[in-house]
Formats: structure tokens, sequence, C-alpha cells
């Protein structure tokens, strides 16, 4: 049952040399950059995205995710739910209004596989960028690079993903959408799951580490896009780590590549949806290859074990 958690709203990433990790969210992936704070901090967003920011790239000396940030429907719902993780047993931090540039104020939790997250209610409403609120065109015409129209989902990899999806699902309203499972011990090895319409909102892969990235995603508008995307990582010399193929999981179109920092990108169109009615779409393990890679069915070594 929903609990009113609308949509995966920022990503907060460690970049190692933020000029060079700029031009690789701006310019290759065509983000907008947005604002810069005190700290050093750059926000981004994607075109399409009404609120002020969704990236935000941190300067740090090893790359890896800091949190990612969910938007709820109403300051009400926030603070139902700040109490429900609470009573759940996660270690809860109230970030005060600001601290991010044109945030309010900030539930931030840890999951059981070491992942930080938070919960928000209120962030200044820009509109879509280079598009006019009324009357809108369909796009703006000075988009760089991949044009990416929004940050979409995060994949994850933690240990212990059986109390990471009782607490998305039992606390904070979310759906299990896909899974994969080994057929002989019953254990969950990925898990994928959606506070919306879409395939999934957040993913994970089990991994002995806690706390461990895999890639934040983009979402683009046509497989065209997406092969666009592939010339692009060609032209600028771009780390390539596979595609463009179709994932088994959620059927998505899609390209990976890494930041200059050692970040995963993903940029992807089309797959599933999920309505709540709908069962869980499980892929067996021994399916792996073809669940991750649904063309070439064997799995990339680099693509499983590279994580930041
Ligand atoms: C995606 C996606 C695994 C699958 C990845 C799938 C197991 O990134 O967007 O559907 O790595
Ligand atoms: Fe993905």
């Amino acid at each position: 049952m929903r609990k009113g958690v609308m949509r995966p709203g920022h990503i907060q990433l460690r970049v190692m040399d933020m000029d060079e990790a700029v031009i690789h969210y701006r310019d290759r992936l065509g983000l907008i950059e947005t604002d810069r704070d005190d700290s050093g901090r750059v926000y981004l967003k994607g075109w399409t995205e009404l609120d002020a920011f969704s990236v935000v790239l941190r300067p740090a000396d090893e790359p890896g995710m800091d949190f990612m940030g969910f938007k709820v429907v109403s300051t009400e719902a926030m603070n139902q739910l700040k109490q429900e993780l609470v009573d759940f047993g996660c270690p809860v931090e109230v970030i005060p209004a600001g601290e991010l540039n044109q945030c309010g104020e900030r539930v931030r939790f840890e999951a059981p596989t070491g992942h930080m997250f938070e919960l928000y209610a209120d962030k200044e409403q820009t509109g879509k960028w280079g598009v006019q609120p009324n009357n809108p065109d369909a796009w703006p015409e000075e988009l760089k690079g991949m044009r990416a129209q929004r940050f979409d989902h995060c994949l994850l990899y933690g240990d212990d993903l059986d109390g990471a999806l009782d607490l998305f699902v039992n606390v904070l309203g979310f759906q299990l959408s896909e899974e994969v499972v080994d057929t002989e011990s019953g254990v969950r090895v990925a898990q994928f799951i959606s506070c919306s319409m879409k395939a999934h909102d957040l993913a994970w892969v089990r991994h002995p580490e806690k706390n461990k990235f895999h890639h934040a995603s983009f979402y683009l508008e046509t497989w065209g896009d997406v092969l666009r995307a592939a010339d692009l990582i060609s032209m600028h010399d771009m780390s390539l780590d596979i595609g463009p193929t179709r994932h088994g999981l959620t059927h998505g179109q899609t390209i990976y590549f890494f930041d200059p920092s050692g970040n995963r990108s993903e940029v992807f169109c089309g797959g599933d949806y999920t309505y709540p009615d709908h069962p869980v779409v499980t892929w067996d393990a021994d399916k792996l290859g073809k669940a991750i890679f649904y063309h070439d069915r064997v799995l990339n070594e680099r693509f499983l074990s590279v994580l930041t």
C-alpha cells in the first residue's frame, strides 16, 4: 500500500575532480547545472524535472553515493513516516531546511544494507528547464550531450536485502516489482522495488559488503537516443561498461559507462510498468545472464564487481 512516497528526488554523489565531473554530468549526460554552494557542491537536474535539482556532486577523496532522497506528498506524511522509521529501528536524523539549497527539512535514515536515504516534502519547484510552463514546447533546443530527461533510479549492492525490503515495503509503501531468486536455496539475489508505475525506482543486488553503489540511471526518450549516447561515449573516449543492449529484468534498453571518478552511470529508455495488482516478476538465478543482458545472455565480470 502506498504511503505518500512519490519518487526518487535526488542523489548526492562523491566525485574526486569537480571540473571533470561537471563535464560528465552536464556536458555528456546533458543535465542542467542549476546551482553551486559554499561547500563546493554542484547541483544539476534533468530538463523535464520540475524541482530545483536532482543530482548533487560533492567533492571528496573517494567515489560513491552519500545518499538518495525521495520526495513525499506532504510534511504530515513525512513526519508520520519518520515515526514509523524510528519504530522500525532505523537510525534517523533530521537535516534542517536549507542544508541543501532550495530544499526543505529532510528525514535521513540508514537502511539495513547500510545505505543512507532521505525523505523530504519541500523543494522549490522551478519548472521544466528551457520550455515555457504554459503551452509548453516539446523540448528545448539548447540541450547538450545525451539530453537526459530525469534522474530515474539507483541500483545498490548490500548485504541485508530482506531487511531493506521489509523496510521499503512495510514502512515506506513500496512494491516489489521484480526479483532474481536462487531456485535451490530460495535466496533472493536481487530485488527491484517501485513507489510509482515504473518497473523500479530503486534496486539492490545481494553482496557481502554494506553500502556499495552500482549505478545512477537517467531516462532518455527513445532507443535512438540510447544509440546516440553510445556515439557520444565513443566521440569523447568515455569509459564504456556495456551496451547498447536490453535488460531482461524490467526490459529497459540501456547503456552503462563510468564518470571520471569511477561511479557508474546508466542511460536507458522504455521498460515495463507496474500497477499495485501486478504479481512479482521472478527471474531464476540460473538465467541471470539473460536477466541482466537480454541479448548477450552472459554476465560481464566488470558489471558485477566494479562498485563505488
Ligand atoms: C538495471 C535496470 C542487475 C540489473 C540491472 C538492471 C541485476 O540497471 O535499470 O533495469 O544488475
Ligand atoms: Fe538501472
